[in-house]
């Protein structure tokens, strides 16, 4: 049985450690990136059981991408290959620490085939949380049928439902399609983690309070919404509050962070400590991924989370 269920198209990350247009670099380096199986490989490091579903190309990067996250400790038997589409992959330019921007090679990749009949009900049952991200139902019709798919039987099943809207313009034909489809899935889903520009843009407020009442539409919902280096804010029918970020050294890679922070907020609920405890735990991991390069390579085990937040509050400066 598995603890968390997610799933997503990952690609082949190509980057450069220097810092310059991609139109100059000449040496690139090899990695992963995808918003749901970076958060099955951060649960994975901190010691849970996750389950990533989704489909790859028959090529070499397919075999590559499945690899990686399998050697993560991920269950990938749900992970299906095609030889009708390949595998994705993307470019990442860096200009400097923060400003990174990404070039997408995934029109009619190999995930963009997945299909409702790839989510195998039982598979997914054997789970308590179901990840997702409103990055998948942008891909294609047949996989927002799929994500509408595994919403119901995530219900029929009695998961909880954990949503980052993971807004990508580039993927959206256009806005109103993308708030529109991103708010049916808030609806439908118990946690929900925006950004502070995806409370705002999904509501239409300019104020994160607001736009944390707003998203929540009925009492059993709580909704965190990341505030970057300033933590997070928390919201239900019960409580409220914010949460401070963690002291960054340097920020190398902001890539990564909310998928980072959705892993930490899923270990604590899993572990059954309280909303502002988890909306703390996905502070601290979100904290790691930004201060290395990668998606996914600067998220903490658990021993070295451990030690960070017990050196944080013994901390005398
Ligand atoms: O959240 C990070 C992801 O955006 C990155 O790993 C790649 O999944 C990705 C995407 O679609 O941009």
């Amino acid at each position: 049985s598995l603890d968390v269920v997610t799933i997503g198209e990952t690609m082949v990350l190509f980057s450069s450690s220097d810092q310059l247009p991609l139109e100059y670099v000449n040496q690139m380096q090899k990695q992963i990136g995808g918003a749901e199986s970076n958060v099955a490989i951060a649960l994975s490091r901190l010691g849970f059981k996750a389950g990533w579903i989704s489909k790859l190309g028959d090529d070499p990067f397919g075999r590559y991408v499945r690899k990686f996250i399998r050697g993560e400790g991920v269950d990938t038997s749900a992970v299906t290959f095609t030889n009708q589409a390949p595998t994705a992959v993307y470019f990442k330019e860096k200009l400097s620490a923060e400003e990174v921007n990404v070039y997408y090679y995934r029109h009619q990749s190999a995930a963009s085939l997945l299909h409702p009949a790839d989510i195998n009900e039982n598979y997914l049952s054997s789970a308590k949380f179901l990840h997702l991200t409103g990055i998948t139902p942008a891909l294609s019709d047949s996989c927002q049928e799929t994500i509408f798919h595994a919403i119901r039987q995530a219900k029929a099943n009695g998961l909880k439902i954990v949503f980052d809207p993971n807004l990508r313009f580039k993927l959206w034909k256009n806005k109103d399609k993308a708030r529109k489809t991103l708010m049916e899935m808030a609806t439908l889903s118990d946690y929900i983690l925006p950004g502070i520009e995806e409370s705002y843009f999904l509501t239409g407020e300019e104020d994160y309070e607001k736009a944390a009442q707003t998203l929540l539409t009925n009492e059993e919902q709580t909704i965190i919404t990341k505030l970057g280096a300033e933590g997070a804010f928390y919201y239900s029918a019960n409580e409220s509050g914010k949460v401070e970020g963690f002291p960054v050294k340097q920020v190398v890679d902001p890539i990564g962070a909310g998928d980072g922070f959705a892993a930490g907020v899923i270990s604590r609920l899993l572990e059954g400590g309280s909303i502002r405890e988890a909306a703390e735990r996905g502070n601290a991991v979100g904290a790691f991924v930004v201060q290395m390069n990668g998606d996914v390579e600067g998220v903490p085990t658990r021993t070295q989370l451990d030690q960070f937040i017990d050196s944080e509050n013994t901390r005398t400066d």
